[in-house]
């Protein structure tokens, strides 16, 4: 398996984590969105969107979420990261949503804030999307444990999911999470303790 893009992406790094807490063997390619890689990247995925997956059947998925339903419906046993169904499952996934509405918001605002011409830029605009990032981490901080991980046990896909999107938000726009977030804070340590999380840590 090759996956694609920079563990810059909260997304990329959210698939690396999940592969990595599967024990899955992959090649790592770190192509960048813009910039000399895009066209390669074209190549692989004609979006030029990251995270990509290279699946060994020749394969190749894009879309972290469809990434991640593979990930999971493929999973040996005892590896699967998300309970397979009913109010847990549902629960997870709007875990997952959050974290993953976080790290959307916080690439909108890399974009809106470095890719626009300075003379472009929409005070308005900014505001808007930094109050929900902001009200994002209020929401990944309410629901972070007070010890241990998401799962109470080890740490699951939802971990993986919000530990990616609040350690891009605080390399980002470490501005946002200055004021406070001390159980996120906490939680991004221990997580990042662990190889799974390490290995991809930017
Ligand atoms: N919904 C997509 C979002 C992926 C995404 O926005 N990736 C960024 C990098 S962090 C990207 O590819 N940016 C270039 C672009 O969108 O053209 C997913 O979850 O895979």
């Amino acid at each position: 398996m090759i996956l694609y893009g920079r563990y810059l992406s909260p997304f990329v790094r959210r698939v690396a984590i999940w592969l990595a807490l599967q024990d899955r063997a992959f090649e790592h390619r770190p192509l960048s969105v813009m910039g000399d890689d895009f066209e390669a990247l074209k190549r692989v995925n004609p979006f030029g969107r990251v995270p990509a997956l290279a699946i060994d059947d020749g394969m190749v998925l894009v879309e972290t979420s469809a990434i991640i339903d593979w990930l999971e419906e493929t999973a040996l046993a005892g590896k699967r990261l998300l309970p397979a169904t009913g109010r847990e499952r549902m629960t997870a996934l709007q875990g997952v949503a959050c974290a993953n509405s976080v790290a959307e918001k916080g690439v909108a605002l890399v974009y809106e804030t470095t890719r626009r011409p300075k003379e472009l830029h929409w005070r308005d605009w900014i505001d808007r999307v930094e109050t929900q990032v902001r009200v994002g981490l209020d929401l990944l901080e309410a629901q972070a444990p007070d010890e241990g991980f998401a799962s109470g046990g080890a740490p699951n896909g939802v971990t993986a999911a919000v530990v990616a999107s609040w350690d891009f938000i605080a390399m980002a726009h470490p501005y946002l999470v200055e004021s406070g977030y001390p159980k996120m804070k906490a939680l991004s340590e221990r997580a990042n303790a662990l190889p799974q999380f390490a290995a991809s840590r930017p």
